[in-house]
């Protein structure tokens, strides 16, 4: 197989988007990254034998199967999806796991149904406050532990869709083939691929990848007592030019990508002499609920010389991206604006 990716993992498989592939509003399937605690599928399950449990706090627990959802109406969204980790490499003080650097992340154009839609087919009960979902795949390790994250019900009825499709094609296997959980607008570790089953609960499910990861905490902190990772951060980023590129002295284009989960970028600034000034970029192409805005900003690099290229992203709250991130064990979030600075050079 042609490699595309730059793969950090063979097994599980996790591997990020090159630069190249970020430049465009759609992130294609098989550039897609991948990220994975167990094993991808060997196959594609045959969808009669596929089923999907609802239980726990409803008034009926029910198995539904694809066809059941197919005759749902069908729900259809654009949505960014980063894992907590993406940008991890690029914090100044190290912090432990996979060593992503800006292509954890990818915008793609889902298609399947709300789940609220489904649930309502159960019927929630009034005693239910979160919902939790499971993976079928073989989790890897000797401890076997199933890949489970629950969401707060209110997001669950809101904004959370169950994809079967990814940019018009049925969902690829290794992005969770047949249905995976999108909550719209937070990090990858809270849409789970390969979904099996659904319990609504009382209280957040408790386990493994719910309370030793995808916690904010800090050293010597008990990672259970962190903030669980939920909605993306508002983050800029820039995919054109490359770390170290040697560029012409005259015009030269910078591109980039910006997102907020939840929230609306409306503003991308730019700055090459390390944050006196900043210039408004443009956007480029859809703008649309919980997806990146692409844009561009045309730079006159007149002098030669080294330079830092910064990006800086506002949301429609007015808040604006952080110029460093905070810190925290597993380096999750990382926003910060000189933590994605580009360094070049100009001849
Ligand atoms: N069943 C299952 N779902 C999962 C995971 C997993 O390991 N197993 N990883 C999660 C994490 S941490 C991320 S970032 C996203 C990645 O989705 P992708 O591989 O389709 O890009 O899937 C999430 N859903
Ligand atoms: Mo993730």
């Amino acid at each position: 197989m042609d490699e595309l990716m730059r793969v950090m993992s063979p097994r599980p498989r996790n591997a990020e988007t090159p630069k190249l592939y970020l430049r465009s509003w759609i992130t294609a399937n098989k550039v897609f990254f991948d990220r994975n605690q167990g094993e991808i599928p060997e196959k594609a399950i045959d969808l009669s034998e596929w089923h999907l449990t609802i239980d726990g706090t409803v008034d009926t627990p029910l198995t539904v199967d694809f066809e059941t959802l197919l005759h749902m109406p069908k729900a259809i969204a654009a949505n960014t999806l980063e894992c907590s980790g993406n940008s991890r490499s690029l914090l100044e003080q190290k912090a432990s796991g996979n060593p992503w650097t800006i292509g954890g992340v990818g915008n793609a154009v889902w298609g399947g149904v709300w789940l609220k839609d489904l649930l309502a087919k159960a019927g929630i009960a009034s005693n239910a406050r979160h919902v939790a979902f499971e993976g079928f795949e073989e989790p890897l390790g000797k401890a076997q532990i199933k890949f489970i994250r629950s969401i707060p019900i209110e997001k669950a009825i809101s904004t959370t869709l169950l994809a079967y499709e990814m940019n018009g094609e049925p969902l690829p296997l290794k992005h969770g083939f047949p249905l995976r959980v999108l909550a719209l607008g937070w990090t990858g570790a809270n849409c789970v691929k390969w979904l099996s089953k659904i319990t609504l609960l009382e209280e957040p499910h408790e386990g493994f990848y719910m309370d030793r990861v995808y916690r904010v905490y800090d050293n010597g902190q008990n990672p259970k007592t962190g903030e669980i990772v939920t909605d993306i951060n508002l983050k800029s980023i820039i995919t054109q030019p490359e770390p170290e590129a040697i560029l012409p002295r005259g015009e030269s284009t910078i591109l980039g990508a910006a997102y907020a989960g939840e929230a609306d970028v409306v503003k991308v600034e730019v700055s090459t002499d390390n944050g006196a000034s900043w210039q408004s970029a443009t956007f480029i192409g859809p703008h649309e609920p919980f997806a990146w805005r692409q844009w561009q900003h045309v730079w006159q690099a007149s002098q030669p010389g080294n330079y830092v290229i910064l990006s800086r992203a506002t949301d429609g709250n007015g808040k604006q991206q952080p110029m460093k991130a905070t810190w925290n064990k597993l380096g999750y979030n990382n926003n910060g604006v000189r933590e994605h600075g580009v360094a070049v050079q100009v001849t």
